[in-house]
């Protein structure tokens, strides 16, 4: 009986830690960072498939606009407008690269991001 309830509970661990919930990821937008001036940061962020990244601009003056032509077909452009911020979902597998427009003649801001899809257990089929 005891050691029913033991697995019981490891079981219920185990699908708890694979199971796929959305996570939400933040996008600092600075003029200071540790990487150096006008700076996104984190600078790369490995996501999965359904998760949201908000880009906030921690400083005025900048904005988060995906690359035409940059991201994965059949993604969702997207563009915060200056100064503000923006929440995206992410949909399709793949890089995104992604700017902040005014800054983009300082070689700065053109980011990675790496969605991947998310990994599902076997267990659970
Ligand atoms: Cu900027």
């Amino acid at each position: 009986m005891k050691r029913n309830l033991l697995t019981a509970v490891c079981i219920t661990l185990l699908l708890a830690s694979t199971a796929n919930f959305a996570e939400e990821f933040e996008v600092q937008m600075l003029n200071q960072g540790t990487d150096g001036v006008m700076v996104f940061e984190p600078s790369v962020l490995q996501i999965q498939v359904g998760d949201t990244v908000t880009f906030t601009p921690a400083n005025p003056g900048h904005n988060s606009a995906s690359m035409a032509g940059m991201i994965p077909a059949g993604a969702e452009s997207w563009d915060s407008g200056m100064s503000q911020s923006v929440t995206v979902t992410f949909t399709e597998e793949g890089t995104y690269v992604y700017q902040c427009t005014p800054h983009l003649m300082m070689a700065m801001v053109v980011l990675l991001l790496l969605v991947i899809q998310a990994q599902t257990s076997t267990l659970l089929r």
